[in-house]
């Protein structure tokens, strides 16, 4: 039987690794597509490196850049993948502040070049595509859990760019009868999360000061809630949406909500720290360890200029049309977090 092709953009970010894995396992070629960088940037899918090395390969990595139409037409028009994961993107809400026009370019334009891509080499028939949208669509406005049906109100350019994506994608399925699912992911994580998102700098931060090699930890908003899942369990769900009968949008969420301070809390017990929180003259919140030295600090520069304050999802569609659920919990993932950081000092 032949095996199916398909092409992971973001190949080297978490999620890409992730699905990497999982489509190996499932017998697929799987083709990626970095960019160039002049510093190494594959150390998340080094570990299918000797798959590379072996002529018949099934993991091919490809060079190639949101921005560059050619690279992406290039790369398609010779793979002919059967399915498409677009997950690249520059990802980061803060620095979507600082480069909306590079957000912008790569996260909304570079789904609307596939999607062109897919059209004019005529795909429509045989490629899937899933688009990697998400929960800042909704900017948290509502406490209420949010799904498919709920209105979108971006919060940063991050935001706005990936709405383009979302409509962009519904389009090209309505308009031309394509294929092509989003999945609107709230926050996931995992040991691959990159360092300067939030989880992952208080799993590294708090280690660091546990094994005495730092001594602060600055941080942003405590407050700022978030339906954090576990990456692994959502690149299955991205998987699932594109083995249906017909294709659609889904919310893929834990429906469990914690705030940054609470994620502090589960760490600093997963790694036996004690910390206590305190207040100053001024009400500013900071943490101290038992010698009342002070080991965590807010400082400014890490609150955004428009946050969303609460995040919660409804994932029951993706439970009842894909039978998908979340099989990871918060402890289990800051466990796994706290143990791969541990092993690295
Ligand atoms: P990530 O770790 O930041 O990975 C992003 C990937 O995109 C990296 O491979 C990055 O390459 C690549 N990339 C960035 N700009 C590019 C460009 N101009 N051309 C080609 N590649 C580019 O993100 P992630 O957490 O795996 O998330 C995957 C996707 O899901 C993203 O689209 C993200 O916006 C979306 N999403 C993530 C979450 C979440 O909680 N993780 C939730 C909802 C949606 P480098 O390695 O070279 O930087
Ligand atoms: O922030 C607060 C911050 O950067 C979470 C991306 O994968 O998920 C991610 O976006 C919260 C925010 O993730 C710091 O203000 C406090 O309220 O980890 P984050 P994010 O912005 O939710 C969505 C679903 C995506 O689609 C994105 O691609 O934590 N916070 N202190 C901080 N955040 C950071 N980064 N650093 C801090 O020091």
């Amino acid at each position: 039987m032949l095996k199916k092709i398909a092409l992971i953009t973001g190949v080297t970010g978490q999620d890409g690794a992730y699905l990497t894995e999982l489509l190996l396992k499932k017998k697929y070629v799987v083709h990626g597509v970095k960019r160039r960088s002049s510093s190494i940037n594959t150390h998340r899918i080094d570990k299918f490196y000797k798959e590379i090395q072996n002529k018949n390969s099934n993991f091919i990595l490809h060079h190639g850049d949101m921005m560059d139409t050619p690279s992406i037409y290039n790369i398609l028009s010779k793979i002919k993948p059967n399915e498409i994961y677009n997950l690249a993107a520059q990802s980061h809400v803060a620095v979507s502040f600082e480069q909306p026009e590079y957000t912008a370019n790569a996260d909304a334009l570079g789904t609307l070049r596939i999607l062109e891509a897919i059209r004019h080499l005529k795909l429509e028939k045989k490629t899937k595509f899933y688009q990697a949208g998400t929960s800042e669509l909704f900017g948290g406005i509502s406490k209420k859990p949010s799904n498919e049906k709920t209105p979108f109100y971006p919060r940063s350019p991050y935001g706005v760019a990936k709405m383009y994506a979302h409509w962009i994608t519904v389009n090209y399925r309505e308009a031309y009868g394509l294929y092509a699912c989003n999945g609107i992911l709230f926050n996931h994580e995992s040991p691959l999360r990159g360092e300067t998102f939030v989880t992952q700098k208080i799993v590294k931060g708090l280690t660091k000061i546990k094994l005495k090699k730092q001594k602060k930890l600055y941080i942003g908003n405590l407050y700022a809630r978030r339906d954090w899942g576990h990456a692994r369990d959502y690149v299955y769900a991205m998987w699932l949406m594109l083995q249906q009968k017909k294709p659609d949008d889904y919310v893929i969420a834990t429906g469990k909500q914690y705030s940054i301070k609470d994620f502090i809390n589960l760490v600093a017990k997963e790694l036996r720290l004690k910390i206590f929180w305190k207040k100053n003259k001024n009400k500013k919140e900071f943490a101290v360890n038992e010698n009342n030295q002070i080991i965590i600090e807010t400082d400014k520069r890490y609150f955004r200029p428009s946050e969303v304050n609460h995040l919660l999802g409804d994932a029951s569609k993706a439970k009842r049309k894909l039978n998908w659920s979340t099989k990871i919990n918060i402890q289990k993932l800051v466990q796994e977090m706290v143990s791969e950081e541990i092993s690295k000092n």
